[in-house]
């Protein structure tokens, strides 16, 4: 199964075409991909380097309960979604420091500036946790995910709540063919810290097994994509005990799949590597997916290859 992650990273390189992208960073890319995972076959978390569930499970829980703001995420010692945080800050007039512009591709050019950005990131940091009112201003991305998932605001006033109502279409009418969860608002992606990648879910019902078929318009080959993979995973096995179904496979599509040209060697390295067993996840039984916290999820019998660090453009 995590052949499928393999031949993506083998096709972009040997098929993408290089191109300049908005970070500046540049990529590998090419348009049009789709990954099947047999979710009865094991759990997807990839085993060619350490991929960190906990990082995983917290975002999706993040995004479950419909928050937006990145305080959650500190707390359980989650910084994925920092960069994006801090950016909004430091493009903000109460921001007073030293002079912040470009720092995801300086941080990494300039030795001196990169202590200059890492100390700055620890104070915000720092804030976000303490200051209730400052996080409340920047600890917020905008109405991403979780807003859209759980709150989709309407016209009249009211909000939508994506998630139960699937749920409910699931339960109601499983050979429904609507059963669909769109995080693309196009009223509110300009004010979001990063427009959504993961834009549109579908679920599928068939022989008492749900499927899940993710639309992502951007990935991220080498650090994005293995999150999404597992996220999307977790979230249809999830679905699928609210729903009391087995889970089924969760089919991956990518509109521009690319790799970042500052990460050949570290997928180069993963691709040399023997894929090992996958694990498996066990949730626990008899409790709603709503009222789920960490200690509700695991993964078990996960014994990856070592980890494999490589730079995240901003
Ligand atoms: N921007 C870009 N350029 N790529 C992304 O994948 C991405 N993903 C976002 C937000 N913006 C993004 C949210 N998801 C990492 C993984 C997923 C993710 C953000 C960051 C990441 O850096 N993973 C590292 C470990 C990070 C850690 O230990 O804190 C990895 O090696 O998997
Ligand atoms: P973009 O908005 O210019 O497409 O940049 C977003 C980058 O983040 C792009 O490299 C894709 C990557 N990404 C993922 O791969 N998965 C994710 O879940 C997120 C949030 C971003």
């Amino acid at each position: 199964m995590e052949k499928e992650y393999l031949d993506l990273a083998e096709r972009i390189l040997n098929e993408g075409t290089e191109r300049n992208d908005r970070t500046g960073t540049g990529t590998k890319s090419i348009f049009g991909h789709q990954m099947r995972f047999d979710l009865q076959k094991g759990f997807p978390l990839l085993t060619t380097k350490r991929v960190y569930f906990k990082l995983i499970k917290s975002e999706l829980l993040w995004f479950l309960k419909g928050d937006t703001n990145i305080r959650f995420l500190l707390e359980n010692n989650n910084h994925i979604w920092d960069e994006w945080a801090f950016q909004k800050y430091v493009e903000s007039k109460d921001y007073t420091g030293p002079d912040m512009t470009d720092f995801g591709l300086r941080s990494q050019s300039d030795s001196d500036f990169n202590d200059v950005y890492k100390n700055e990131m620890a104070l915000f940091r720092e804030r976000i946790l303490t200051d209730g009112d400052f996080s409340a201003k920047y600890g917020s991305l905008g109405n991403v995910y979780g807003a859209q998932w759980r709150s989709w605001q309407k016209k009249d006033g009211g909000v939508i709540d994506q998630i139960k109502n699937v749920i409910e279409s699931i339960k109601e009418n499983p050979m429904s063919r609507r059963h669909i969860v769109s995080a693309w608002n196009p009223e509110e992606v300009p004010s979001m810290a990063l427009p959504p990648c993961h834009t549109l879910f579908q679920f599928y019902v068939d022989d008492n097994k749900l499927s899940c078929q993710l639309y992502q318009r951007s990935g991220d080959v080498f650090l994005g994509v293995p999150f999404n993979i597992a996220s999307y995973a977790l979230l249809t096995h999830l679905i699928a005990q609210e729903t009391n179904l087995e889970v089924g496979e969760f089919i991956h599509t990518l509109g521009d799949a690319h790799l970042y040209l500052n990460h050949m060697e570290q997928i180069t390295k993963q691709l040399s590597r023997e894929p090992r067993e996958l694990p498996k996840l066990l949730l626990t039984k008899d409790k709603s997916i709503f009222d789920f916290e960490m200690d509700d999820i695991k993964v078990v019998d996960y014994h990856p290859h070592k980890g494999i660090k490589a730079p995240i453009a901003v």
